[in-house]
């Protein structure tokens, strides 16, 4: 039986293995589409409410699944709809192909409805990897590389497809000039720095004496050989946010997140080390690396990255070292020496431990009515040890970074590097479609929730009951602000909070929830926090979870001081500043319990 170019690419897709597409209908995709009804959906459409969730959640599905995302959108509005989620992917390293309709080839260039340049559209976001298909002959080959790149590259690719193009009778290239046929089998390449660069690596990193060490998603893999570096150099290490599941929090000399939404320990760490061992990670806010002059670094740096274009970018480093994390690792661990004198590692773990403690009293400062540390602080220790966790951009990823201990195989992620809000509900979906066996934690704000993650819902509730295991659980902090922005004004810019822009309507999003059949559950009062998580974690159906929260709760940087932070809130014009100066004193006096002379901190 002949087969259309639309039944081919189904074909090639599933025979790449590829499972799910998130994706939504339009006329531009129509032959994909009846090729799919022919397919009896397979691989599975998976139809988000916007493309952009289709695009995110394609790349939560890949963040979680470690394989590439696949997603699909019509020409014109839907695929400009793509381009946030596949930003997303791209600026975090993650493969994402992008399949996409286009006007017929007869109306190309004829002003014809919903014609937009694609090739142009997605020149940046896709730039690795956008190809027009005009001709049968040219799959399997466009798909095969566009596949190929996403995953080898860790990128977005974009393969366009003309709406008549997908309805043509497939034909594959024959034995003729430029024919190109492609093939599938693949194997792939795991590089290890030569012999005698290892040796130079290993060198700096034996002559140090208090050597800090920084991990990335880079190093996910790689925990065992992170482990066994820190043991042998007495190194203390800290988390960039993508790789916050890399190194369980258990360990003592593990100092959390690093960066604005960091820890102290992770400062102390950065400031006061005389070497630096940076793996898999491309963080980029050097302030909180150790001071460098010019090119002149404070400290003597090595870094481990499997991306020679990404490498030696972030500090004057003095060996870099291409190749993967832990075959690296692996090869660098012999030539290291354990040293004697524990007593840097033993200051960090005293300031972890000193940390922790001041998390939890902060968690437990009297607010009106909730304190958003509080509900993370409840959060973390009820987490099973298989959460998938998904953190959306504001004031929640804050919370997320410093109060949630990664333990046992959780995962965790969030928009890294293009900090999109909108992520954690479609993230949460494609983790539930990566592993359906996982309990997946969407961590959400309400201006995220009210942007995308209503709408999200619904997708939840359209597909749940397919998964073997039901739950999965919607955070909201409910504090009728754009919070984040709230605290970067006062903070940052000094300026009072501006009402028109940061506040947000109220709304009753347990209420929602239940109207889709899903559990919801509103909390209001500080007492009820431990039991309304309990109830929620062991619900049997996806479940909305809404904490209202204070938004006078700062999210303070880790170098700043209270007092820094609180100098700059002082000019809030709003009626709040009663209930700052509350928290403030609150903080002050929990704070004194457990660091008795250093209140501040
Ligand atoms: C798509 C997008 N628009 C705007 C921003 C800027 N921004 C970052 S955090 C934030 C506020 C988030 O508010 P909410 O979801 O209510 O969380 P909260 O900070 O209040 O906890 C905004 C507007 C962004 N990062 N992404
Ligand atoms: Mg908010």
């Amino acid at each position: 039986m002949s087969s259309t170019v639309a039944d081919f690419v189904l074909q090639r897709l599933r025979d790449w293995g590829v499972e799910y597409v998130f994706g939504y209908a339009g006329d531009g995709i129509n032959g994909l589409l009846s090729a799919w009804q022919r397919a009896e959906d397979h691989p599975h459409f998976i139809q988000a409410r916007h493309e952009e969730m289709s695009a995110f959640a394609a790349c939560g599905y890949a963040k979680f699944s470690g394989r590439v995302g696949i997603c699909t959108a019509t020409s014109g509005p839907g695929a400009i709809h793509l381009l946030n989620g596949l930003y997303d992917a791209k600026l975090d390293h993650v493969g994402v192909v992008a399949i996409v309709g286009q006007t017929a080839r007869s109306a190309m260039g004829g002003a014809y409805q919903q014609e937009v340049d694609l090739l142009t559209l997605f020149k940046d976001v896709a730039n690795e990897y956008c190809q027009m298909v005009t001709v049968p002959e040219q799959l399997p080959n466009v798909l095969d590389r566009a596949i190929r790149i996403a995953s080898s590259r860790r990128t977005v690719t974009a393969v366009i497809i003309p709406s008549d193009v997908q309805e043509l009778e497939y034909v594959p290239p024959s034995h003729e000039f430029k024919m190109v046929p492609s093939s599938l089998d693949q194997t792939w390449v795991t590089p290890i720095p030569a012999e005698a660069d290892l040796e130079r690596a290993a060198e700096l990193l034996n002559a140090g004496s208090k050597v800090a060490m920084l991990v990335g998603q880079g190093a996910a893999g790689a925990a065992e050989e992170v482990a066994g570096v820190a043991d042998l150099l007495g190194a203390g290490v800290a988390k960039a946010l993508l790789g916050k599941d890399v190194l369980s929090d258990e360990l003592g000399w593990v100092t959390g997140s690093i960066g604005l939404l960091g820890t102290r320990p992770s400062y102390e760490l950065m400031m006061e080390c005389d070497t630096l061992l940076v793996v898999g990670s491309n963080f980029p806010y050097t302030q909180f690396l150790p001071a460098f002059d010019g090119a002149e670094p404070a400290v003597r740096a090595v870094q481990i990255d499997i991306d020679p274009t990404m490498i030696g970018l972030r500090y004057p480093f003095e060996v870099n070292l291409v190749g993967d994390a832990r075959a690296t690792l692996q090869g660098l661990i012999p030539l290291l020496q354990r040293k004697d004198d524990r007593s840097w590692q033993e200051t960090v773990h005293e300031n972890v431990s000193r940390w922790w403690e001041v998390m939890d009293a902060r968690s437990e400062v009297t607010a009106d009515p909730i304190n958003p540390e509080q509900v993370f602080a409840e959060l973390s220790p009820r987490l099973p040890e298989d959460a998938m966790i998904a953190a959306d951009s504001g004031s929640s990823t804050n919370w997320y970074a410093r109060h949630v201990k990664i333990r046992g195989s959780m995962r965790g992620t969030l928009s890294g590097t293009l900090a999109t809000m909108g992520c954690g509900v479609p993230y949460a979906i494609g983790a539930k479609f990566a592993h359906p066996d996982r309990p997946a934690y969407a961590l959400v704000g309400d201006g995220a929730m009210q942007m995308n993650g209503l709408a999200e819902l619904i997708t939840i509730s359209q597909y749940w009951a397919g998964w073997t295991d039901p739950r999965l659980v919607v955070s909201v902090l409910n504090n009728e602000d754009l919070n984040q922005v709230t605290w970067e004004l006062r903070a940052m810019g000094g300026s009072p909070q501006f009402l028109p822009s940061q506040q947000l309507p109220p709304l009753d999003y347990a209420g929602f929830a239940t109207s889709l059949g899903l559990h919801g559950i509103t909390v209001d009062q500080p007492d009820q926090v431990g039991a309304a998580w309990d109830e929620a974690i062991a619900a049997r159906r996806p479940c909305v979870i809404v904490f209202k929260t204070d938004p006078a709760v700062p999210p303070i940087p880790p170098h700043a001081t209270w007092d820094q932070i609180l100098k700059s809130a002082e000019s809030i014009v709003r009626g709040d500043s009663d209930r700052l100066d509350m928290i403030k004193e609150g903080v002050k006096s929990k704070l004194a319990e457990v660091l008795p002379g250093q209140s501040d901190r």
